[in-house]
């Protein structure tokens, strides 16, 4: 679809845009600057933060789109922090990322620690300096979101509980959901409820976040198909949760159980988009995640 190739694209441009500006107004020491300027360009999908631009867009206009964007920058900033701090040695010890070595492979693990750390603290700082300036109170609703879900009742939560079953045995399929819905759909769910509450639409942040729920989980599903399929070309090495002994879906429910559950959660997810008007970029993107072979 043109139209929609445009549309992604023209999103993409204006976050990679910000962030280069946020990044590069920074006065701190080169190393560190660079270290984070290494994870976040050159990117990867920037799926939240374009959800995030999108929902507000679709349900509040072009000014809400705006009002978007230092959220859905602080989001992507969170979301790097998380990857390379995940691919230390001290969790997945991971050498690759994105394709090309990962941050404590390039920098070292001391820088890469910090960059991470950088990055999580820049996120609140923009965050916080919008919130100042429009002094809104769906503006701070949706920084405190943001905060929530990405910290321990959210990512930083799953990742705990993550770490936890790594070679358990008997593990079952609640203790994955906790994992997945909180390592992986939180995130999610801050870019759809804070991107509905900069769009100034309240009224419909439940139902954009169980939207964000379910295509996080259906994404997470897909990110384990591709990881034993061997057909994942970018991001982690195939066979990474193998490798950790992670307990997943697939594992814990068997491949043709997990394929009914991520079927199950995308259609209703989409079904979902679609009863909104102006949804046809949304309902796109979620179908080109959901059915993604990369
Ligand atoms: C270290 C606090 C802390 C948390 C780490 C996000 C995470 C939690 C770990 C990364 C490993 C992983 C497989 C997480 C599940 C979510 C996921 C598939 C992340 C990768 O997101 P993409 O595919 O990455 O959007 P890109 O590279 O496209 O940005």
């Amino acid at each position: 679809m043109h139209n929609y190739d445009n549309i992604l694209h023209e999103y993409i441009k204006t976050i990679d845009k910000k962030l280069d500006d946020y990044l590069q107004a920074s006065d701190a020491p080169a190393s560190i600057a660079e270290a984070m300027l290494y994870s976040i360009f050159p990117g990867g999908k920037r799926i939240r933060p374009v959800f995030m631009l999108a929902v507000a867009e679709m349900l509040g206009g072009k000014a809400a789109c705006d009002a978007a964007l230092p959220f859905a920058c602080a989001l992507e900033m969170i979301h790097t922090y998380s990857l390379i701090h995940d691919d230390l040695p001290a969790m997945d010890n991971d050498d690759m990322r994105r394709g090309r070595p990962a941050n404590h492979v390039a920098n070292g693990e001391a820088m890469a620690i910090l960059a991470g750390d950088g990055l999580l603290n820049m996120a609140f700082e923009i965050m916080a300096d919008y919130c100042a300036t429009v002094n809104t109170s769906e503006s701070v609703q949706a920084m405190s979101k943001v905060a929530k879900y990405s910290g321990i009742s959210g990512m930083i939560g799953g990742q705990v509980m993550d770490i936890k079953l790594e070679n358990a045995t008997n593990v079952s399929e609640t203790e994955v959901e906790y994992v997945y819905t909180n390592k992986t759909s939180k995130l999610f769910m801050a870019a759809f409820g804070s991107g509905a509450l900069v769009g100034g639409a309240e009224n419909s942040v439940n139902v954009m976040e169980d939207i964000g729920h379910k295509l996080g989980m259906a994404f997470q599903i897909k990110d384990d198909l591709l990881d034993i399929s061997g057909t994942k070309v970018f991001g982690k090495p195939i066979g990474s949760d193998d490798k950790n002994n992670k307990s997943t879906y697939i594992s814990v429910l068997g491949e043709p159980r997990a394929k009914e559950i991520y079927a199950n959660l995308s259609s209703q997810a989409l079904e979902s988009i679609k009863t909104f008007k102006n949804s046809e970029f949304l309902a796109a993107l979620a179908e080109s995640l959901v059915n993604r072979t990369w």
